[in-house]
């Protein structure tokens, strides 16, 4: 029988296509999808697909043994700036969440986990250009601090209970199929969905605020080659680096209006903007480059043009 694999969070920005790339690389019926409610159609009605409360241990371990489980990705997350107004419910999902999946692989119910951290591990005092894989690591947000603490759990599940855990820090992702919620980084999202439809778009963070961003299909294709890496070839247990592109507002919006020239980006600056400012603008990856063969595909470019034919 081939791997087995159940996606906690399903429905999510980033759960909705490794769903249905997974389900196309390994057969619909063994990617068992899950999130708390049916939220998207193509993920409920393209393969088996359970509600599941990512809080609820018994919840999981049931749908695990009921599929004979082998990997488990847990997708489900409060972002950065929706945990800032929900501490308590951000810290409780995102760190129970993974205690109930590691716990289940420390037990041998599962073998393998793929957890997503975040560039927001990184804080104020992290080196911002080319941060390096190991740095000062003091993150100001809730979100990051429950990074951070996870990925320290992930490292040490694997090094005391031999738990094989595999993660990536995430720069902020662009995706034309499925909309973000509640992140930093989404505005370089919306900017092409506000580009097309009003040719204006009012951005919530300043001009030259740098972050690194990441184009979706990159991001599903390093989670599923980290995922399928040999195991004596992923070195680092906590979280890898990753990077591909890093803009400010004012060179995305430059690098639409050469598609569509009357377009206009105006700022205005909200509780964002502190966060995006406490983190790195630009990643240096090398560590993954060297350890499992990572290399991105798309960059600013590239991905304008994918996106806005894509959205037109
Ligand atoms: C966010 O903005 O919160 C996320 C992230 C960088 O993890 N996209």
């Amino acid at each position: 029988m081939g791997t087995k694999i159940l996606i906690i969070g399903a429905c999510g920005q980033i759960g909705t296509e490794l769903t249905q790339k997974l389900r196309t690389i390994y057969g619909n019926d063994n990617v068992i999808a899950s999130d708390i409610r049916k939220l998207n159609t193509d993920v409920v009605n393209s393969g088996p697909f359970e509600v599941v409360n990512a809080l609820d241990f018994n919840q999981i371990e049931h749908i695990i043994e009921k599929h004979h489980i082998d990997e488990v990705y847990l997708m489900a997350a409060l972002l950065s700036a929706t945990a800032e107004k929900n501490p308590a419910f951000a810290w409780d999902l995102n760190m129970n969440s993974l205690f109930h999946v590691l716990n289940l692989a420390k037990a041998k119910k599962i073998k393998k986990i793929f957890w997503p951290s975040s560039i927001a591990v990184f804080g104020p005092t992290t080196p911002k250009e080319n941060t390096p894989q190991f740095t000062i690591i003091e993150p100001s947000t809730v979100y990051g601090i429950s990074k951070q603490s996870g990925e320290r759990w992930c490292e040490y599940y694997h090094n005391i209970f031999g738990v094989d855990v595999r993660s990536i820090r995430y720069p902020g992702l662009i995706s034309w199929s499925t909309a973000p919620g509640g992140g930093t980084t989404d505005y370089a999202v919306d900017i092409y969905h506000k580009a097309l439809s009003d040719g204006k778009y009012e951005c919530f963070l300043s001009s030259e605020t740098k972050m690194p961003m990441m184009y979706m299909d990159d991001a599903i294709r390093a989670t599923i080659e980290i995922m399928q890496a040999s195991d004596d070839e992923i070195k680092i247990r906590s979280s890898y680096n990753l990077a591909a592109m890093s803009f400010t507002p004012t060179e995305i919006a430059a690098e639409i209006k050469k598609h569509i020239p009357e377009f206009e980006i105006t700022y205005n600056p909200d509780f964002r903007q502190k966060i995006a400012d406490s983190w790195p603008a630009s990643i240096d990856d090398k560590e993954a480059q060297k350890d499992w063969g990572w290399k991105h595909e798309f960059d600013l470019e590239s991905m304008t043009v994918d996106m806005l034919e894509h959205l037109g």
